[in-house]
């Protein structure tokens, strides 16, 4: 049976622009629940950690620059098939080829600036869950 979590941020274009509120609320519309909820700003070295998976990769320096250049939004959602079905919402990783009336198609600017992070596996979104949240504040 696929898990009932998943691990979002809301990157810190999307944050920057505006867009929490409105996504945060079509994640609710969507079906999830939000388990855990924080705003927080990443250094260069967390940003780092978190996207080690993509160390060494043309885009990685890029990336972690973006993702501690400003404040990001955190969840931990909970629903049935949560990262699948979380993955289907957001659409895909570059917003031109994401699905209409998906995340990344609405909110996403390009490959890089795509809005939103989505958890790829269940052992990522415990991974990444545990990231950013102590115990308490996923229980
Ligand atoms: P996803 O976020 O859809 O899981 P990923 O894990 O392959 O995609 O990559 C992580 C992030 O890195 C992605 O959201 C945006 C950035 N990225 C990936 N490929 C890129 C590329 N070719 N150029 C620029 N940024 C890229
Ligand atoms: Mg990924």
């Amino acid at each position: 049976m696929n898990g009932q979590l998943t691990f979002t941020m809301i990157k810190p274009s999307a944050f920057e622009a505006g867009y929490t509120g409105s996504i945060l609320s079509m994640i609710e519309k969507a079906g999830f629940r939000i388990k855990s909820l924080k705003k927080v700003k990443l250094t260069t070295s967390q940003a780092g950690d978190f996207y080690e998976m993509h160390r060494g990769k043309p885009f990685y320096e890029g990336l972690v620059g973006f993702m501690s250049s400003g404040p990001i939004v955190a969840a931990v959602l909970e629903k049935e098939n949560a990262v699948e079905d979380f993955r289907l919402l957001i659409g895909a990783t570059d917003p031109a080829n994401a699905e209409p009336g998906t995340i990344r198609k609405l909110y996403g600017k390009n490959m890089g600036e795509n809005a939103v992070h989505g958890s790829d596996s269940d052992e990522s979104a415990s991974r990444e869950a545990a990231f950013f949240f102590s115990s308490l504040e996923l229980s």
